[in-house]
């Protein structure tokens, strides 16, 4: 899982702490020499502060501020890598994020957040201080995703209705299935609404997912109107005080005006209190895009992200949430009910990291 893209964090850091060493060996390293010396007098400084303490704490704190400025100017000037190679590095970087199907803005949001801390690298462990910088600035990007269903569907009036969309085949119906299942065991009630009126199989798929796993499907004969279908699935748990409505839908290209029409229509009729995308990691960019039409034509309020589990790229787990501004809520990690995962940006970063 994401082994391309960790690999290419890996070789930016190494990069970093080679040439760093390089420098450091030909004698270029003075300056960071010199702000490493100073860095190290605060501690010097406070000791002292606590010798004299009682009369000259305002005074020793005054000096204590400047040499704190004088600090950052120091370690500020003390990059020891020209300029010309640190912009090779980057673009190795930043060639390195495209390849691995990040998308430009989070490409372009890492490469700042680097540029703009690099200078304060020390080289002591210039790799690990990398990998450190590299680590916030991905934690910034993840947290787009800081939303949390489980609280957002205990603190929802029910019945809660989730309506999934997405183009054909990035697994909707499996996701359905394994929320329902996870769902149930959290003790709450489900029920299926076979919307995939479209597809032939698609309701008898849903149905022996929902056999198995024990809960309610709704379903009208194929070729019907799905918007009917979500509207006796709501109603019946409504009347039967369930918790949670899972509705499936046709899947469908973001290009095709028809379908996204009548996916328009369901969700007037539904009024869901969430519009899920299910989008397929192993499309990279791709997913990001039908994301971003989804989300134009109906808006979407959260996403999951299907086939991790042979995803060796990254990009997109990576870019989805922040690129269209929605929370990535669960990933997809096999075809099993157990398959799936809530998505936190420590699970990330740990794949990508540790
Ligand atoms: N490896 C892996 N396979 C998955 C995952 N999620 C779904 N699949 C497989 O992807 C295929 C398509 O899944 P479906 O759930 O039928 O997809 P869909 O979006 O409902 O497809 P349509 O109804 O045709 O639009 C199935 O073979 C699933 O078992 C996942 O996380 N990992
Ligand atoms: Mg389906």
């Amino acid at each position: 899982m994401f082994k391309f893209l960790k690999k290419k964090f890996k070789n930016f850091e190494e990069a970093i702490e080679e040439e760093v060493k390089k420098a450091v060996e030909t004698g270029n390293g003075g300056a960071e020499a010199a702000a490493d010396e100073i860095a190290t007098a605060p501690e010097s400084k406070s000791k002292k502060i606590s010798e004299k303490a009682k009369k000259k704490v305002e005074e020793e704190l005054r000096k204590s501020l400047e040499l704190e400025k004088e600090i950052g100017e120091k370690k500020k000037a003390s990059l020891t890598i020209s300029e010309k190679k640190l912009e090779e590095l980057m673009w190795d970087l930043e060639m390195g994020l495209l390849e691995a199907d990040v998308a430009l803005p989070v490409v372009e949001d890492i490469k700042n957040s680097v540029k703009s801390q690099l200078p304060y690298i020390s080289r002591k462990n210039a790799g690990k201080a990398v990998e450190e910088t590299l680590r916030k600035a991905i934690e910034k990007i993840l947290s787009t995703s800081e939303k949390n269903f489980d609280e957002f569907l205990k603190e929802s009036k029910k019945p809660v209705v989730l309506m999934f969309v997405g183009v054909n085949g990035t697994g909707k119906t499996t996701s359905i299935a394994k929320l329902a299942y996870r769902l149930k065991k959290q003790g709450f009630s489900c029920i299926l609404g076979a919307c995939d009126t479209f597809r032939p199989g698609a309701i008898e798929q849903l149905e022996l997912h929902a056999n198995k796993i024990g809960v309610k499907l709704i379903k009208h004969d194929a070729g019907t109107d799905p918007a009917a279908v979500a509207y006796d699935a709501i109603e019946h748990a409504k009347a039967k005080y369930k918790d949670v409505v899972l509705l499936d839908t046709a899947g469908r290209m973001q290009t095709n005006v028809n379908l996204m029409d009548e996916m328009k229509k369901i969700k007037k009729v539904a009024n869901p209190d969430m519009i899920i995308f299910v989008g397929d990691a192993l499309t990279g960019n791709d997913a990001v895009e039908q994301a971003r039409k989804f989300d134009e034509v109906v808006g979407i309020d959260g996403i999951i992200l299907n086939k991790v589990d042979a995803d060796a790229k990254g990009g997109a787990a990576l870019s989805i949430a922040y690129t269209i501004g929605k929370p990535l809520l669960f990933i997809g990690t096999g075809q099993g009910y157990d398959d799936q995962i809530v998505f936190t940006p420590d699970w990330m970063i740990k794949r990508l990291f540790d």
